[in-house]
């Protein structure tokens, strides 16, 4: 397991600690990837807004960098509670209206504390500009038929390369960054900061689990078999959590999608208090939920109707029309 960090659980923290865990500057920032190159931000020429979002901040857009098709997703950070005091007293502050008691300003932090976030695909496929584009959502009941006639051709012929998750699995990327591995090829996983997170602040804390197993797609490939493997997630991830970042297991929300993006098995965990976009009851399955179902039920994965959200646009929603299922 890499460095544990500060641990404010262990009942004799100091505030000195308590800080190290909030602040998580300095923590392993990642590496440069399995080409060890940069990318240069400036040399992007965006081309349209894919998405944005005034209420989290975010901008999705779609353009060109180096000739190539790229996604750039730019995203304003959370604060940090322990750089209030600097951000004030660096800041350049303009009037912009006072009335009575009231006054508003434009107020600009030093650019070291106020840093935007920026996201990279490239070069970027039609299905990434599809996954970013705001669309018109519907739900999905999916049968156990459904699964096998429809999605399950639909994700071995069109679902998202999963060659980042192998390069993570392998040591190719983001080795750094690794916070806990279990290298045991059946119950074994990689736990890492999720790419939503920028690892200042542990109030919007977003790691994954990856599982070393290849041959789990999704929700639906669980069965009893893999209680263990679940067990062993649950277990050693929220530990791990709590060792690193003083985050209490009652303080997380730990989940699995339906449908996922990537369809080579992964968990979700999320600081409870940071509501995450697509986090929701239409499309999160909770780990714990998940095992007890499996246990209750050792057909449960397979047989069940399953609902999701899917954008209207996709190419799944198509192949559900032609089966005269929507
Ligand atoms: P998902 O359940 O397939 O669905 O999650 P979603 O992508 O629609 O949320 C995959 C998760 O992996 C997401 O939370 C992504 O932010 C995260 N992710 C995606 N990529 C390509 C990377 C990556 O290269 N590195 C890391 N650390 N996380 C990634």
């Amino acid at each position: 397991m890499a460095d544990t960090g500060a641990n404010p659980n262990s009942g004799n923290e100091s505030d000195e600690e308590n800080r190290k865990v909030k602040k998580l500057k300095g923590e392993p920032k990642g590496d440069r990837g399995e080409n060890g190159e940069e990318t240069n931000l400036s040399d992007f020429k965006p081309t349209s807004v894919l998405r944005d979002s005034a209420r989290d901040k975010t901008i999705f857009v779609h353009g060109e960098l180096k000739e190539q098709p790229a996604v750039v997703v730019l995203e304003k950070t959370p604060f940090g509670e322990d750089t209030l005091t600097e951000m004030f007293k660096g800041a350049k502050t303009n009037l912009e209206v006072k009335n009575d008691i009231y006054s508003t300003y434009v107020f600009q932090p030093p650019a070291h504390l106020n840093e935007i976030k920026a996201t990279v695909v490239c070069p970027a496929t039609e299905a990434h500009v599809q996954k970013y584009q705001r669309k018109e959502i519907i739900m999905v009941e999916e049968t156990e038929d459904d699964y096998k006639n429809i999605t399950l051709p639909y994700i071995t012929s069109k679902g998202l390369s999963v060659t980042w998750v192998y390069n993570i699995l392998e040591k190719k990327a983001e080795k750094e960054r690794i916070i806990f591995e279990d290298s045991d090829k059946e119950l074994g996983f990689v736990l890492l900061p999720d790419f939503k997170w920028d690892q200042k602040q542990v109030d919007d804390l977003y790691l994954i689990a990856i599982v070393h197993k290849r041959d789990i797609k999704s929700l639906r490939d669980l069965t009893p078999d893999h209680v263990q493997l679940l067990q062993n997630i649950y277990q050693k991830g929220t530990d791990a959590i709590v060792q690193r970042y003083g985050l209490p297991t009652n303080k997380l929300r730990v989940y699995v999608l339906y449908q996922p993006s990537y369809y080579h098995f992964h968990v979700h965990f999320n600081a409870l208090s940071y509501e995450v976009p697509g986090s929701g009851v239409e499309r999160a399955h909770l780990l714990q939920d998940i095992i007890q179902n499996l246990k209750s039920n050792p057909q449960y994965y397979k047989t069940r109707t399953l609902l999701f959200p899917m954008r209207t646009d996709d190419e799944l929603i198509s192949m559900y029309k032609a089966a005269g299922r929507l």
